[in-house]
């Protein structure tokens, strides 16, 4: 092999190969962890994937999702042109068209629905992608539908909504200058590997850890107290926390006289939550429990690292986390450096420590002159808190028209595989006129709409996203779109002007809009096209400390609420102002006669590194770590149903079933079953029903229901596994 041809074959780049690297994101998972990434670029192609380097958030690492990016951009599923369907919803059965047959026809179609039903009859759904979010916002309310909805109708909103409901606003761990962390379920081995390296060191400089989660993660075998409850009864551990903190007079006297509203009722609760009893209902000991309490209010600061997820995904979930965010403002915690702290988003949801409109930029404001939206009845609480619809109430409405009717859905990824009885969710969407989706995949999703829009990936737009730490990159494309895909921002923008919406700012494109966006900090689009790795954004830093010593609180007291003014105004079971524990709907405490048929808790959604919901399974790379849909059972319930490790089973409930390959673990409970939720093979939310909500968020109760498992014969089930 001569010079040239090793230097090819080692992808190195320069003038005599050709290969070029060209800065960009990966943004297959969440704004908060995607890493830099340098593509190697030859001949407009990608060759190589890399991490960048001189990325201040990622040093360089890629997962293996990040690393298969390639395999995610030139995926043979890619949907190349756009397509109108011709064969029944779900077929599979389309045309390609033009993307102005396209747009003329989704805008044609969407106005029609407009002008006969009213505005707020069509929705406009995000899948998990957070990026083009303001943007789709923007563009709903332009239309005029106050029917603007995300995949947080399940994830993040309502562990927002618990800490609004306790203290008015987010307040996330400061993990760099704490001296303890809980982690209150998160398993950051899977799902935010970038945070873990920082904790290592800290572990070593004597970091105090308490981990609270049902299975053994990484983490929970570094911790110094390890808490492995039943899934679902955070809120009994959190005020028997409270017990013990205010029992041993371990609170912070002066911020709870001063600062907080409903001490007392919170205070009875908490007495009668004694250690032995929480014991007994999560079924850890009392002895750890009065460890971990005295910990976490010993040390000064300590934060409680919380997650989007798991502890809202119970019937119980708002409650339970308001129980646990009590803790910070009863430990004086709040608004500290290493507690826990209020840090405003800047852009996408992450704070970076500058000012900017894209909230303006939404037009949120528009909404209180407009109908209410879906969920708004149902879910009041939501209503009063965030600016979206509850999806969760979408195949409600659309069967029964109360309190309008609704006639199309307009979705930037929809996966209908994520919502708790997915079947019926995709069966009230076929009753509607319109689906639309663009995505980057013939998802199965996607067959069931009318025209499907072909997104491209991160490698092929440009998008604006920021770290905490002041830093900031606007994307540049680094290759040119695959087949004929277009950046969902583009979509929306030309679709606006079809639309008539008249926003000029919108048609006008990404970069007028992220100028406007990000006036008040006076970064300039020309600015950062010079720096398409990203840079440090000029005088960024984070907020003051107690930002509470001007103003409060943006409570309704302005305090910190253990007893919520906004749920002593909502009658009913479940809206308690005070976070008194209740248990999940389905536990074999509360549903005692379905437990004698269906045994065992059930925990659907615990992640897996390589998999990202529905969209890392089509990788040759990732689907190679973990090929078959599997759940985690504990080898006493194993051996007591005739199952062996490796082996196929079904789990049932009384609302469907699946079949999985058994991994038989010490690391999960005797008494729970564990399992990701987007197998494709293997639907986990097929298991639930639609309505299996906590009433405060409209959140699925995805983490704990009951089923039983049974052997099933290994013959024939490998042909029919793909
Ligand atoms: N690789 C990968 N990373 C991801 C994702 C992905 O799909 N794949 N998804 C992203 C998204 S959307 C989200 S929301 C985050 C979630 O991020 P995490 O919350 O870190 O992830 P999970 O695995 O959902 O849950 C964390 C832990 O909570 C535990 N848990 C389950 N039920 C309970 C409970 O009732 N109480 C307590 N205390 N713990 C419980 C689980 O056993 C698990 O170990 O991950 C993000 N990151
Ligand atoms: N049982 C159970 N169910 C769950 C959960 C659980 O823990 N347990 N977790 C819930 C949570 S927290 C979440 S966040 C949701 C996950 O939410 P989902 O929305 O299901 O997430 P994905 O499958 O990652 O993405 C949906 C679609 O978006 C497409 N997509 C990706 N990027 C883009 C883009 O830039 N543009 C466009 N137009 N499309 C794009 C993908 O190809 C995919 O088809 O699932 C929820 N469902
Ligand atoms: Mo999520």
């Amino acid at each position: 092999m001569n010079d040239l041809e090793l230097k090819m074959k080692g992808k190195v780049p320069g003038p005599d190969t050709g290969i070029e690297i060209r800065k960009s994101v990966c943004a297959i998972c969440d704004p908060g962890t995607q890493c830099g990434l340098d593509l190697y670029v030859k001949d407009g192609k990608i060759v190589k994937v890399a991490g960048t380097k001189e990325a201040p958030h990622s040093h360089g690492t890629l997962c293996s999702k990040g690393a298969a990016m390639r395999q995610y951009v030139y995926s043979p599923d890619r949907i190349m042109t756009p397509l109108r369907r011709v064969g029944e919803r779900g077929s599979g059965e389309f045309e390609p068209i033009s993307w102005d047959e396209a747009l003329d026809e989704i805008a044609s179609r969407l106005n029609a629905i407009k002008e006969e039903f009213g505005p707020e009859s069509v929705m406009f759904f995000s899948g998990y992608a957070k990026w083009a979010r303001a943007y789709l916002m923007r563009f709903a309310l332009d239309f005029g539908s106050p029917n603007y909805m995300t995949e947080s109708s399940t994830c993040a909103t309502a562990m927002v909504m618990a800490q609004q409901l306790t203290y008015g606003a987010p307040a996330a761990a400061d993990l760099k200058n704490t001296s303890c962390i809980v982690y209150w379920s998160h398993n950051p081995s899977a799902t935010k590997g970038l945070n873990l390296a920082g904790i290592n060191k800290k572990i070593e400089s004597g970091l105090k850890m308490i981990v609270v989660d049902p299975r053994v993660t990484d983490i929970a075998q570094r911790a110094d107290v390890f808490l492995q409850i039943r899934p679902g009864t955070d809120g009994a551990l959190a005020l028997a926390f409270g017990n013990v903190i205010i029992e041993e007079g371990l609170y912070d006297k002066g911020f709870v006289e001063n600062w907080s509203v409903g001490f007392e009722e919170y205070r009875q609760v908490t007495a009668d939550m004694t250690p032995e009893k929480a014991a007994g209902i999560c079924g850890v000991s009392a002895a750890d429990i009065r460890a971990a309490a005295r910990m976490y209010a010993e040390a000064k600061p300590a934060c409680i690292h919380f997650s989007a997820a798991p502890v809202v995904h119970h019937t119980n979930g708002v409650q339970n986390y308001r129980a646990v965010f009590c803790l910070i403002a009863l430990t004086g915690n709040l608004d500290i450096a290493g507690g826990n702290r209020m840090n405003p988003p800047s852009l996408v949801h992450m704070p970076g420590g500058f000012p900017t409109r894209e909230r303006e930029f939404t037009g949120a404001q528009r909404l209180s002159d407009m109908p209410e939206r879906v969920g708004s009845k149902r879910f009041p609480v939501w209503a009063r808190l965030c600016n979206e619809a509850q999806a969760c109430d979408v195949p409600r409405q659309i069967r029964t028209g109360d309190p309008y009717p609704l006639k199309a859905f307009f979705a930037l990824g929809l996966n209908y595989r994520m919502w708790p009885g997915s079947q019926d969710f995709i069966d009230a969407l076929c009753e509607l006129d319109v689906i639309v989706d663009a995505d980057l995949i013939l998802t199965d999703s996607a067959k069931y709409a009318d025209i499907v829009l072909p997104a491209c990936s991160s490698a092929e737009r440009r998008e604006i996203r920021c770290w905490p730490m002041g830093y900031v990159q606007f994307s540049q494309p680094a290759i040119e779109p695959v087949g004929e895909s277009k950046s969902d921002v583009q979509i929306l923008s030309e679709l606006s002007k079809r639309l008539g919406l008249g926003d000029d700012l919108l048609e006008a494109g990404i970069e007028a809009c992220v100028e406007w966006m990000l006036e008040p900090c006076g970064l300039t689009v020309e600015e950062l096209n010079k720096h398409p790795e990203g840079m440090w954004v000029p005088d960024a830093k984070p907020p003051a400390e107690r930002k509470y010593l001007n103003g409060g609180f943006r409570t309704p007291s302005g305090k910190v609420e253990f007893v919520s003014t906004l749920l002593a105004e909502v009658e009913g079971e479940g809206f308690e102002p005070v976070p008194s524990y209740r248990e999940p709907v389905l536990s074999p405490a509360s549903s005692p006669d379905l437990a004698d048929e269906y045994p065992l808790v059930l925990g659907l959604g615990a992640r897996l590194p390589m998999y990202q919901h529905s969209r890392t399974f089509r990788l040759p790379w990732t689907r190679s770590l973990s090929y078959d849909p599997h759940a985690d059972v504990n080898p006493e319930d194993a051996r007591q149903a005739g199952i062996e490790d490796g082996s196929w089973m079904r789990i049932s409930t009384p609302h469907g079933e699946v079949t999985v390959r058994a991994h038989v673990t010490r690391l999960v409970r005797v008494g729970d079953v564990h399992m990701y939720h987007d197998w494709p093979q293997a639907n986990a939310n097929d298991l639930l029903s639609g309505d299996y909500l906590d009433p405060i968020s409209g959140f699925p109760g995805y983490r704990s229901s009951l089923c039983k498992i049974e052997p099933v014969p290994a013959e024939g089930k490998e042909a029919d596994n793909d």
